[in-house]
């Protein structure tokens, strides 16, 4: 779970996230890096800090809450106000995060909306926590006081995750005695730990809270130890580290000495096969049966996360892709081809190929003829890779943006790309304005090359996907094509292929006419000529600057890193 604070005075990030823009930006990027889930706070809880009004959380929340929604993670809200978290949850919020222990008025509001709770221990409330808290036995008056709260949310139909409360109303030792007895408290279902650069930390170590961060990843591993279930955290990308040796590790003690296998049968793939010119002249279908030998699949068994899963949703494609790539005429060509491909491309340790031709000796009486063939990926994996390579091709991509955290979405979506293929070289993102002077915020656009072995349909296909990802919609409708868009992804040109599809036609129809198109592309590919107007993409942007171009809606945002 990733803190975002919209406060400007938390104690560890203070203002650091105020502005709505550097909100949504970093609750981006601790998605990129991991995080599950974004825990929202718009009052802080530091000792000695001041209680805010309802109206003023709601103003801060309501700056940033609809677009960090937009982004797609599901949104915890740390609050102690019910109407805060009603507000919010109407909105699309998907949990309460409750530092004051979930009152009755609070559980109403979560049984409404039918969303859990974290409920946290705190003594006290902030202002005063600090003064001298005492307990006769901390780890029990804290567990009975959760275990209370806990059942009094179950008889509402609430499902609560439980958290002691790390500095919340504790000394040093309270806080210890919890951490290292943090076990006692599974029996009241999931429990959270928020100690990231808590002053526990910095009494330890003497560290500035700016600094704390190897304490705390040492505080998160003793807690991770003792069964805690999510870490409340300000570092995202290095607990994603800690949580992978942690699932490594476990994984390893669950490992068994023999490696899993993945079965995929029935890929069907269609080709030109056969020895006869004449046979190999007709496309047909074969059927491919795989087996992979994989080793990755010890952290999922470990942790039930999917991203620790071996993918093999992309595998049939490969072998569909390989099958169509060029004519073949021996099955053990093609075995060993989509062997080579699939070790290339996957993590597999080792494949079995079982190619069927179903109907190909029906005159000898035999109904499926098939080839097998197993390869490890050590014997067939030289460097360079066996096999002719799969034929390349270079495509021109052009990114838009103006809804949203506009860079990082584009600087996301470069990331996607690179798994399509090459990026060759990223265009300056350029700030323009929207098309026909629709009333819309102002454009981030720019430009990517990539070098990739997909069909231009493939690609269209996986454009569409990572729009999707962020959040876009399609649509035909006029209202819909007119509205923001948190990123645009538009195929513009495939080498020099002409192409008039249904759903794609290349070049990109509009492209010469659009200078926030041409801006960018000129900038990394002038020499590029169109295959239908037969002008250079540099040419096509004078001739549209000589139509009057307004240059003064464009400036340049911000150099790409190194491509
Ligand atoms: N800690 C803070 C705030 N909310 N919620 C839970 N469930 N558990 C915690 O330990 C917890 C919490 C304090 O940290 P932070 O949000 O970084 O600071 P501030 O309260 O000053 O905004």
């Amino acid at each position: 779970m990733a803190v975002v604070n919209v406060t400007p005075d938390s104690f560890s990030d203070g203002g650091a996230h105020l502005d709505p823009e550097d909100a949504l930006a970093a609750a981006h990027r601790m998605i990129l890096e991991g995080a599950d889930v974004l825990d929202l706070g718009a009052e802080s809880s530091r000792p000695g800090s001041d209680p805010v009004s309802v109206d003023e959380e709601l103003r801060r929340l309501g700056r940033v809450l609809p677009q960090v929604l937009e982004l797609g993670a599901p949104v915890s809200i740390d609050t102690t106000k019910p109407e805060v978290a009603a507000w919010c949850l109407q909105q699309g919020a998907h949990l309460i995060n409750d530092i004051t222990g979930l009152g009755d008025e609070m559980i109403d509001v979560a049984r409404n909306h039918g969303v859990p709770c974290i409920v946290m221990h705190m003594s006290g409330r902030p202002k005063t926590m600090q003064r001298g808290p005492h307990y006769e036995d901390v780890v029990a008056e804290i567990h009975d006081f959760l275990a209370e709260r806990v059942q009094r949310a179950e008889a509402e139909g609430v499902q609560t995750v439980v958290d002691p409360g790390f500095g919340f109303g504790k000394s040093l030792r309270h806080n210890l005695d919890l951490l290292r007895r943090l076990d006692v408290f599974r029996d009241l279902g999931p429990v959270l730990v928020g100690i990231s650069r808590k002053s526990m930390l910095g009494a330890l170590t003497g560290a500035e809270t700016s600094t704390r961060l190897p304490a705390t990843l040492a505080s998160s591993s003793l807690a991770l130890d003792r069964g805690a279930s999510i870490l409340r955290v300000h570092d995202v990308a290095a607990h994603r580290q800690l949580l992978q040796v942690h699932g490594g590790c476990l994984g390893f003690e669950l490992a068994t000495t023999e490696p899993a296998r993945i079965h995929l049968d029935g890929i069907e793939a269609t080709l030109h096969l056969g020895v006869p010119d004449e046979e190999r002249a007709h496309p047909q279908t074969i059927t491919v049966d795989l087996e992979l030998e994989v080793s990755g699949h010890r952290g999922a068994a470990a942790t039930d996360h999917i991203e620790k899963a071996v993918d093999y949703a992309p595998i049939p494609d490969l072998v569909r892709r390989t099958c169509a790539a060029r004519p073949v005429r021996l099955l053990e060509r093609l075995a060993q081809r989509i062997a080579d491909e699939v070790l290339a491309h996957t993590e597999a340790s080792a494949v079995r190929v079982r190619l069927h031709k179903p109907g190909a000796a029906n005159e000898l009486g035999i109904a499926d003829v098939s080839y097998e063939l197993n390869e490890r990926a050590s014997e067939t994996a030289p460097d360079p890779p066996s096999g002719d390579p799969l034929p390349t091709r270079v495509a021109a991509i052009a990114l838009g943006s103006n809804l949203g955290a506009r860079r990082h979405q584009l600087d996301a979506a470069v990331a996607e790309l690179r798994r399509l293929g090459i990026v060759l070289a990223v265009s300056d993102w350029i700030e323009t304005d929207p098309e026909h002077g629709v009333d819309q915020p102002r454009y981030l656009n720019g430009a990517v090359t990539l070098r990739t072995t997909l069909l231009p349909t493939e690609l269209m296909d996986e454009l569409l996907t990572i729009e999707r990802r962020f959040g876009r919609r399609r649509s035909a409708e006029p209202d819909v094509a007119a509205t923001s868009r948190t990123l645009d992804l538009d195929l513009l040109l495939m080498d020099d292929l002409v192409l008039d599809h249904d759903d794609l036609t290349l070049p990109h129809p509009r492209m010469a006419d659009r200078d926030f198109v041409l801006g960018p592309l000129a900038q990394i590919a002038p020499d590029w000529r169109h295959p239908v107007l037969g002008e250079r993409i540099a040419g096509l942007r004078a001739a549209l600057d000589g139509a009057g171009r307004d240059d003064t809606s464009h400036r340049t945002e911000d150099r790409q890193g190194p491509n």
